[in-house]
């Protein structure tokens, strides 16, 4: 798989493609001139592009002091950091365009604004959170954040109950079911998550220090059953709309804010994958700090990663409650059934959590903070960890019964 360098060529190879700086300022300017005055009124506008993302084109747009700023985000009809061996549909930017706004909707504080959708050139033109930094940044400089906890579980709580079954009339929702349908994105997530880590496939990235480890997990029978179930479900099961990529780099953090971007990934699958993916994001940074240096702060961080985990799940759980308790469905009304749910999407994400565990730790794209373990023995120790769990969750998450069974198994595996 050869990666092509995205500034190779000046010249569009598509004619949508924004041709040039000027292009893209114009964009702008076109696009939020009525949103932001300074827009208009400057008279000249300068251009970045800052996407290190591996789909798309992204580029912020300001006035010459900073003052005024925004981001335009750009997909081709492939991966960005493969190219045209890797097609990819042009339904994902309209679908990451709704996705946000029906985000929005749901917890404004928590996205970008939206300030303008153009589907003849499949860009996006949105707030600028600069003001904002990478939560994976965030988490590799054990960065305190007492609310993220919190704030995940209501995101996670909000939007995935307001489109359920419990929130949405029947026929609005089988309309939905069918607007957010995402098969290019789908199946990136359908090989990378459930097929490559689990097999010697040639898109994985493996530490040598780790590869025997790898192959004994390859060689794991009831894994995979488990994996298959798992993956059968994220196929069939149209539960709620999802941002479907919740790792730490689709999050943007400042100490008293939290911004979630990038959900191209959007579609209505199970309400588990979300949540999972998560938790898996936090579980991975702390499996990095277990081997990232400094002894006490190294403890400490892991205990807060842990500590946000659990705040998530049940800040999660306690609105999705609440809102049960307000259903117009008769059926979902009923006295258990809300707990019922809520037993099954724990099941999910710890399942759902545990393969995204595997799959950034020894499949095609990895997290940071294991990789900024620059001793390929000290990283496998660190990897190690997040394998183990990741299996444990996977086969064991039948019999976990909340949160806290779960945190008691990342304790007992990252020591
Ligand atoms: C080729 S895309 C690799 C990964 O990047 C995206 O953010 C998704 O997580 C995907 O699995
Ligand atoms: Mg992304």
């Amino acid at each position: 798989m050869t990666v092509q360098d995205p500034h190779a060529s000046q010249a569009p190879s598509i004619e949508y493609q924004f041709r040039d700086d000027a292009d893209v300022i114009a964009f702008a300017r076109q696009h939020v001139g009525d949103q932001l005055p300074a827009f208009t009124s400057a008279s000249e506008l300068q251009v970045e592009e800052i996407g290190d993302g591996n789909i798309n084109y992204v580029y912020r747009v300001c006035t010459p002091d900073r003052s005024a700023s925004v981001i335009v985000k750009q997909g081709l009809p492939w991966v960005r950091i493969i190219g045209e061996s890797w097609p990819l549909s042009l339904v994902r930017v309209r679908i990451e365009a709704e996705t946000l706004q029906f985000e929005a909707d749901c917890a404004p504080e928590l996205v970008p604004v939206l300030y303008h959708f153009d589907e003849s050139r499949s860009a996006i033109v949105m707030e600028d959170i600069g003001d904002h930094r990478n939560l994976r940044h965030a988490f590799l400089e054990r960065t305190v954040l007492p609310e993220l906890g919190a704030q995940m579980g209501h995101f996670l709580a909000t939007t995935l109950y307001r489109s359920s079954d419990l929130a949405l009339d029947a026929h609005d929702k089988k309309a939905r079911v069918a607007r957010f349908t995402n098969p290019d994105q789908c199946k990136i997530t359908e090989d990378l998550f459930f097929v490559d880590p689990f097999c010697d496939h040639e898109r994985n990235s493996i530490n040598p220090a780790l590869r025997s480890d790898a192959e004994a997990l390859w060689q794991d029978a009831a894994l995979k059953v488990e994996v298959a179930e798992l993956k059968q479900r994220f196929l069939s099961t149209p539960e709620a709309l999802l941002h479907g990529d919740l790792h730490a780099g689709s999050i943007f953090v400042r100490e008293d804010s939290t911004k979630v971007i990038d959900p191209e990934f959007g579609f209505f699958g199970p309400a588990g994958f979300d949540i999972g993916s998560w938790l898996a994001a936090l579980w991975l940074a702390a499996c990095a700090h277990t081997e990232l240096e400094g002894e006490d702060d190294r403890r400490d961080y892991v205990a807060q990663l842990r500590a946000q985990a659990v705040a998530s799940w049940e800040s999660f759980a306690r609105e999705y409650r609440e809102q049960a308790a307000h259903t117009s469905d008769a059926s979902f009304a009923a006295p258990g059934v809300a707990e019922r749910l809520l037993s099954r999407i724990l099941r999910d994400a710890l399942g759902y959590a545990g393969c995204e565990l595997i799959r950034r730790t020894i499949g095609l794209a990895h997290v940071l903070e294991l990789e900024s373990i620059n001793d390929g023995a000290v990283r496998a120790r660190a990897e190690r960890r997040a394998l183990a769990l990741g299996r444990e969750l996977i086969l064991a998450r039948e019999s976990l019964e909340d949160l806290a069974a779960a945190d008691g198994v990342v304790a007992r595996l990252l020591g």
